[in-house]
């Protein structure tokens, strides 16, 4: 049975991989698994057969035969879990690796995306001026306390694992701002995800459904 994950039919990134399904291709790329993708416009999200797979009728959704799944994290950590590759076999260094996944969707990304919102949303309210600082604080203060941590790590702990994937992909967000200039290592460390083999594979697969050009 081949997995099939749902993804947009005209990414409104055209194509820099800033969607979520990014990181679910990320991970079976790292573990091999060979998928499909359906595309679905914004409209067809919404549709109940969509909504049947997503109850927020969004992407990505991840089907395996009777399996079917919705939220990204989610996704990253069934493949995680059923394919060696992206979760140490260490309970105790398992355990963390998940506590950074966690990390990455709970911790990082929520500042991340209230800044992204805003400057894609709210530029003209009246308060925007006067938000925009406090949002970049708060994404300042999480990437502050990020680069302590990581110091001069390739990894956030030991090997590469579903928990640097996520934050990789998190970061990435933030590269659009140009805030990450600021934070050399951490610019390192998003260089260092995507330079890897099975990145550049799931780059090139999600940039041929926004040019229509076959993935090279
Ligand atoms: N928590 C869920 C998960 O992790 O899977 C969030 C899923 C989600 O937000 N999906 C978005 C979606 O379906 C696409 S990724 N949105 C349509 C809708 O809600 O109606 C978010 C996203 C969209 C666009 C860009 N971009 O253009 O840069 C980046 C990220």
């Amino acid at each position: 049975m081949t997995i099939t994950i749902t993804v947009f039919e005209q990414s409104p990134d055209r194509g820099r991989g800033l969607a979520r399904d990014m990181r679910v291709r990320w991970a079976l790329e790292e573990v091999g698994q060979p998928y499909d993708v359906r595309l679905l416009s914004f409209g067809a999200m919404k549709e109940p057969a969509h909504r049947a797979l997503h109850p927020f009728g969004q992407i990505p959704t991840y089907e395996d035969g009777d399996l079917v799944l919705f939220e990204s994290g989610a996704i990253v950590f069934h493949i995680a879990e059923r394919h060696a590759g992206l979760l140490p076999d260490n309970a105790n260094a398992r355990a963390r690796a998940i506590a950074w996944m966690f990390a990455a969707l709970d911790t990082v990304e929520p500042p991340i995306m209230e800044r992204s919102m805003a400057v894609l949303l709210e530029r003209d309210k009246a308060w925007y001026d006067e938000r925009l600082p406090v949002l970049e604080g708060r994404v300042r203060d999480r990437l502050d306390e990020l680069s302590s941590r990581l110091g001069g790590a390739d990894w956030l702990d030991g090997a590469f694992s579903a928990g640097d994937l996520l934050m990789v992909t998190v970061l990435r967000r933030v590269g659009v701002s140009g805030m990450l200039k600021d934070y050399p290592n951490l610019s390192a460390y998003v260089a260092r995800g995507e330079a890897r083999p099975a990145y550049q594979r799931a780059f090139a697969a999600q940039l041929a459904v926004f040019t229509g050009e076959p993935a090279q």
